[in-house]
């Protein structure tokens, strides 16, 4: 494996800075009903805002919060309801050091979320629906542009490539010259392999052992394999639950091949996985 060094640069995320040199724990913060308990809309929030202050204390720099499930099978939410969701617990973050992620399609979602105070949009589709690249460029924060193939209820037909790697760069890099021919600033973008979206088990895989590649198109890249299917079954079949310690080694694979941010559901032990790494890198 190819071992390349992380690009040095800052992301700017309204008035906080994340130094993209060292690699940052994107805590996942899901605010759909079947996230939390339930115990009534204002019950939800408060266990979502204790969630995400753990996540922060366990070393995340970056809250994902996110209102819709991208799940395969998963029901679609109107942009009401995602609003809804999301909307108190950004309210409640934006008072804390941490940088808030959307993930989100919807423009209208995004532009609500930045009004208090979100900094990062986090699309999986990539600012494909109608009046997203326009959005991105006119709020000029860092969007997170992901690989994937249809939609979360389509894709898993949608897995035929000649060479997954090569294929997945050249589908990004169409939607990147889209985003930066919208205005989307370079400075601005993030790009992410979309582990999961559209690719099968070895696909997933393969894609893991050359990430590396990636850096070839010049962005600095998130890594978001956390919990998610194709590491249960490298596990020999483990369930969700059971995917922590699977998902962290993916994690610190990625980093060691130049991504600096990993989306991760288990802060805690991803952190302490990045720190040996960087105590390593120290020697
Ligand atoms: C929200 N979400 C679920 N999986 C994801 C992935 O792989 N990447 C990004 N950026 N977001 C994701």
């Amino acid at each position: 494996m190819q071992l390349m060094p992380l690009p040095k640069r800052n992301l700017q995320c309204g008035h906080l800075q994340l130094n993209l040199a060292e690699p940052h724990v994107m805590g996942i913060l899901n605010v759909t009903p079947d996230s939390f308990s339930d115990g009534g809309q204002h019950h939800v929030k408060e266990q979502a805002v204790a969630h995400a202050l753990q996540m922060m204390a366990d070393g995340a720099t970056v809250i994902d919060i996110g209102g819709e499930s991208t799940r395969p099978g998963a029901s679609p939410v109107t942009v009401d309801e995602e609003i809804r969701r999301v909307i108190p617990v950004v309210e409640a973050l934006s008072q804390h050091d941490v940088v808030i992620s959307i993930d989100t399609s919807a423009p209208q979602v995004i532009r609500e979320a930045v009004k208090v105070g979100a900094q990062i949009w986090n699309d999986v589709r990539a600012l494909s629906q109608p009046g997203a690249l326009q959005t991105a460029a006119e709020l000029d924060i860092p969007v997170i542009i992901m690989h994937m193939r249809g939609e979360p209820t389509t894709m898993n037909g949608l897995d035929q490539y000649d060479d997954v790697t090569h294929d997945v760069m050249r589908e990004l890099q169409l939607r990147l010259n889209d985003a930066l021919q919208a205005g989307v600033r370079a400075e601005n973008i993030m790009i992410d392999p979309g582990f999961g979206f559209a690719k099968n088990a070895q696909q997933n895989l393969k894609l893991l052992q050359e990430l590396y590649k990636l850096n070839q198109l010049g962005y600095p890249i998130l890594s978001a394999l956390s919990r998610k299917r194709f590491i249960g079954e490298a596990l020999g079949g483990a369930d969700a639950q059971q995917r922590a310690v699977g998902s962290v080694a993916g994690h610190l694979l990625s980093i060691q091949q130049g991504a600096c941010m990993v989306r991760a559901h288990d802060v805690k032990a991803t952190k302490d996985a990045i720190m040996v790494w960087q105590a390593m890198q120290m020697v």
